[in-house]
């Protein structure tokens, strides 16, 4: 093979690294199924529109979301952080899981080592350019012993992987294309967030970045 050719991103697939005691960096666990994922997600956008969230304390989130599942992740500067069965956009339930993200992230949680997944929750960020997320923890869920599932499509992004306190200094990790992380047990708690994303162009999602978690929101 032409070396000059050699796509690294190839090599990268299938390696599992674990990056902590419960978390797992899954290299392009979902690269083969790419086309059918981004089908849902745009079926899911269909019913329930991305839309910019407002933090309890006022501010809007660069980042565009939705969910799907029995229940989905909202804000707002009146009822703060929840978990709801109805979209408060659509005043419908939310659209529900669709079986190819169940089965992917069914699959991933049991490569990791977490074999008894079934998320309840699907939140799907949509990123921009200079699209970010601060360090944060995610705590809202009902279920804390289960892990959370992240597939990242499209556009690159530096991930922040900080400690159990906010002021520890983050770790800097790239998540690109068709990259899978699973973090549970010990890990399940971090502070975690996303460096504002770089111009750029991907073949499937244009200049955006799709990430997809999927959690354990009802107890
Ligand atoms: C580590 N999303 O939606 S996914 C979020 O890329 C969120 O859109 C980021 O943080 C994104 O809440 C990061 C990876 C991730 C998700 C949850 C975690 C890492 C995590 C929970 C605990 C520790
Ligand atoms: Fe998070």
């Amino acid at each position: 093979m032409n070396q000059d050719l050699f796509d690294l991103s190839a090599a990268a697939e299938g390696w599992q690294e674990a990056i902590g005691p419960g978390a797992t960096h899954l290299h392009g666990f979902a690269i083969d199924q790419d086309h059918s994922i981004l089908a849902a997600v745009a079926e899911v956008q269909r019913q329930a529109p991305y839309r910019h969230l407002i933090t309890p304390g006022g501010h809007r989130m660069s980042v565009a979301m939705t969910n799907c599942g029995r229940v989905g992740w909202h804000s707002s500067p009146g009822k703060g952080y929840q978990y709801t069965a109805i979209d408060p956009l659509s005043g419908q339930p939310w659209p529900r899981l669709p079986d190819v993200l169940a089965a992917l992230a069914q699959s991933a949680a049991q490569a990791a080592g977490y074999p008894a997944f079934s998320p309840d929750a699907c939140l799907i960020n949509c990123y921009t350019v200079g699209s970010k997320m601060s360090l944060h923890q995610d705590k809202d869920e009902g279920d804390l012993t289960a892990p959370i599932v992240s597939v990242s499509l499209g556009l690159p992004a530096t991930f922040l992987w900080g400690g159990m306190q906010r002021n520890e200094r983050p770790q800097k990790r790239a998540l690109r294309h068709g990259d899978v992380l699973v973090w549970g047990g010990p890990d399940r708690l971090r502070f975690h967030g996303v460096s504002p994303i770089k111009p750029g162009n991907h073949k499937l999602t244009g200049e955006t970045r799709i990430n997809i978690t999927f959690r354990k929101a009802l107890d």
